[in-house]
């Protein structure tokens, strides 16, 4: 297996597909994708396009769909939910369609939505997601950070460098075995030194600040913690992702 991290969606190659990707948006699109389907949503469908995601969701029953929409960090009007994984408890969730849009996240998803095997991940789920990808053993995996508008995020790269590292160490393979690029190679070392303070690492991003200046202390707290939720969110078509026991 070859592991080729990318920065951003802009980053990605376009004029190739890769046997695995998988999208990253720590803070907060995969981390709510993943708490979301975690307590019984039955799909989470992504959109980079407002418009489309209310044309489309305009066509599933009112009762059975939530629209959550987020823009520079705060709810979009019009839509029942913001971008916070907090607000997906079972309650709200269970049984319904996520209908999402945000600024990044899901233009990573959509970046790699053609290859073979598309997954969502997030420090919280990150161990359920290195034991998929060792099991598959796909021959090529991305991993793909959303980052902020083009630029690069460190909450994606250390959670791409937390699979990674996680990836060699329980397949007991080397750097030079498994990175695919110098990426994969900074990403590791980013998370080998804020692995015991992801969530002071959270503090001092960027997009971190950004929420803190939101009120986002909770989502931070919640979004910076690893291996606490056994899910696996998977493509089952275009942009709707689902969890693996449920495919
Ligand atoms: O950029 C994104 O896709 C979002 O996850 C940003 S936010 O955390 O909801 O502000």
């Amino acid at each position: 297996m070859k592991l080729f991290v990318y920065h951003t969606p802009e980053l990605t190659p376009s004029d190739r597909t890769a046997d695995c990707a998988i999208a990253i948006d720590v803070l907060r699109a995969t981390s709510t994708i993943a708490t979301a389907l975690h307590v019984g949503a039955e799909a989470v469908q992504a959109f980079s396009d407002l418009d489309k995601l209310m044309q489309v969701s305009e066509d599933w029953p009112a009762e059975k769909r939530l629209r959550a929409g987020e823009r520079g960090g705060s709810k979009v009007t019009g839509c029942d939910l913001g971008n916070s994984p907090l607000d997906c408890t079972p309650e709200l969730m269970a049984g319904k369609r996520l209908f999402i849009t945000t600024t990044n996240g899901t233009r990573a998803l959509q970046c790699i939505q053609a290859c073979p095997v598309v997954l969502t991940a997030a420090l919280i789920n990150r161990q359920a997601i290195v034991e998929y990808v060792l099991k598959q053993q796909p021959e090529t995996l991305w991993l793909v950070g959303s980052g902020w508008e083009g630029s690069f995020s460190l909450e994606d790269t250390v959670c791409a460098g937390a699979i990674a590292s996680a990836l060699m160490t329980q397949a007991n393979c080397t750097l030079e075995d498994l990175a695919g690029n110098d990426e994969t190679i900074s990403a590791i070392a980013l998370y080998r030194q804020w692995q015991n303070n992801l969530l002071e690492l959270l503090h001092h991003a960027s997009h971190g600040q950004r929420l803190l200046r939101l009120d986002g202390q909770e989502d931070l707290k919640y979004c910076a913690q690893t291996d606490i939720l056994d899910i696996v969110p998977i493509q089952k078509s275009p942009g709707v992702l689902v969890s693996l026991k449920a495919l």
